[in-house]
């Protein structure tokens, strides 16, 4: 009896064009999901990028009330490289701030004769793209000044530098620096310094707004119900056709 209901059924039009209809809801859905996927806000990788966060301003190697020379892991979610320090400024004293409340100067007071260097380390999905985006602004004339911006991945097989960018050092305003790189499936170094260090107090560079954002791609089980449901609609398409008049 079920067979010949479902017989009736398939040279019914109206069944035909129900199950259509029904098909087409599904892979409307199912190319809805994967855009959704495709086009989701891009995820933000760095911890405080923008140097926001300073709870240790005023504890440094010397300090005033516009300034402070942080080391090792003042800064949350940045490493200052052993030996250097890492001048974070204020604008209370006039001294220049890119972005909010603080920015850096990669100076670093020429502290033990280096300069402000320092990174942060990200995990990365192998074949993603990413986009990094920063400001950077030169304030003292140090000509021969150079910062160097990079995105190292150290695995000691696979690892290679996938992006650098050296700017010379001006006085023309803050610079917007975007650039792309493609991750390794590694965890990654962003690493910020003077190059070559001039080793003194120079405060030729200032920095902020370090962003690293993940363009979304699909997740891998996104595939197979696609596929499926391509199929399903294939399938459906071709039924139609030849139970057709
Ligand atoms: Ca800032
Ligand atoms: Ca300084």
């Amino acid at each position: 009896m079920r067979r010949v209901r479902t017989e009736i059924c398939l040279t019914n039009r109206y069944c035909v064009a129900k199950f259509t209809a029904m098909l087409r809801r599904w892979f409307s859905a199912s190319l809805l999901l994967v855009a959704t996927t495709l086009l989701a806000p891009a995820q933000t990788i760095l911890v405080n990028g923008g140097f926001e966060s300073q709870p240790n301003f005023g504890a440094g190697l010397s300090n005033d009330a516009g300034y402070s020379a942080l080391t090792g892991s003042q800064i949350p979610g940045w490493t200052i490289e052993p030996g250097h320090a890492v001048t974070v400024h204020n604008p209370s004293l006039s001294y220049p701030v890119i972005t909010g409340g603080y920015s850096v100067n990669l100076d670093g007071e020429g502290h033990n004769a280096h300069n402000g260097n320092l990174y942060q380390d990200f995990a990365s999905t192998a074949g993603a793209t990413y986009t990094l985006a920063f400001d950077w602004q030169g304030w003292y004339t140090t000509p021969t000044l150079e910062l160097k911006v990079t995105v190292i991945d150290f695995d000691p097989l696979t690892g290679s530098t996938l992006f650098t960018g050296i700017y010379l050092h001006d006085l023309a305003g803050v610079h917007h620096v975007t650039t792309t790189f493609t991750g390794t499936g590694n965890s990654l170094r962003l690493r910020v310094e003077e190059n070559v260090e001039s080793g003194v107090n120079d405060n030729g560079f200032i920095v902020d707004n370090f962003d690293v954002t993940l363009t979304a791609i699909p997740e891998p089980a996104t595939y197979p119900a696609l596929c499926a449901l391509s199929a399903l609609a294939v399938a459906g398409w071709r039924w139609r056709r030849r139970v057709a008049p």
